[in-house]
Parts: C-alpha cells; structure tokens; sequence
C-alpha cells in the first residue's frame, strides 16, 4: 500500500489548505507555492502516487478532475483567457508529490511549456 503525502491530509481537512471544491470523488485547493494568479491543484481523494498507478477504476476521478477544472476556471475568469493542465509524474518531471495532483495555472500569459 503506498504511503500517505500531506494531501491525504488536507483532503480529511487534519491540516490547513484553502479548499475550493470537494465532493466524493476529488478535491480542489490553492498551491502554497503559487506559479501563476490562479494556481489550483485538483486531486483524487484516494490515493495513486504516480499517474504509472492510474487503472480503470480511478477513470470516474480522473474525469471528475477535468469538470472541476474547468468549472473552477471559469470561476476564476480565466476559461476565455486560456489556461493551462499539468500532471507531473515521477522524477524527471518533477514531481515533489506523490499523490497525483492537476495544476491548474492561469491569470498571467505562461509562455512555451518546456523550460
Ligand atoms: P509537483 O511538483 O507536481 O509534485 O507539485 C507539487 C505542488 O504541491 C507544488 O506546486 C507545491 C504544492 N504543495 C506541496 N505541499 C503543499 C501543501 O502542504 N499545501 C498546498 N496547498 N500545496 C502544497
């Protein structure tokens, strides 16, 4: 069984995080680190470490994860601007979290997606 990160955590609300969106299925909240105005991550309540765990079964979270996307996009204003989906996964990308999360970024241009 793969180990808890903090974000099992703000999902049962045992530490703070400014929460915008929970159900059963996902939970949406402000990056502490934010890369943009609008920097949200969405992730499932239960846990997979790496988007290489994904299975069939997690499919009703991982789509619930693109509605609450756009709807909080839409929320923040940034739906006709444009905005941007990003799922990390595993060292090279960069993952620091190993409960797969979305970023949702926007609010400012982000320019090419590579660095
Ligand atoms: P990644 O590099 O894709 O694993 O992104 C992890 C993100 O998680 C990073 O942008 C910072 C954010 N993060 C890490 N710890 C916390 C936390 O305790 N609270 C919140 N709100 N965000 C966190």
């Amino acid at each position: 069984m793969a180990e808890e990160t903090i974000f099992s955590k703000i999902i049962r609300k045992e530490i703070p995080a400014e929460i915008l969106y929970q159900d059963d299925l996902v939970t949406a909240f402000t990056d502490i680190a934010p890369q943009a105005p609008t920097h949200v991550l969405i992730i499932p309540n239960v846990l997979i470490p790496t988007v290489n765990d994904v299975s069939a079964e997690h499919e009703p979270a991982l789509g619930r994860m693109f509605t609450v996307a756009r709807q909080l996009a839409k929320k923040a204003g940034i739906d006709e601007s444009g905005y941007r989906l990003i799922m990390n996964c595993n060292a090279d990308s960069g993952q620091e979290v190993y409960h797969i999360h979305m970023h949702l970024l926007g609010g400012r241009p982000l320019g090419p997606l590579l660095a």
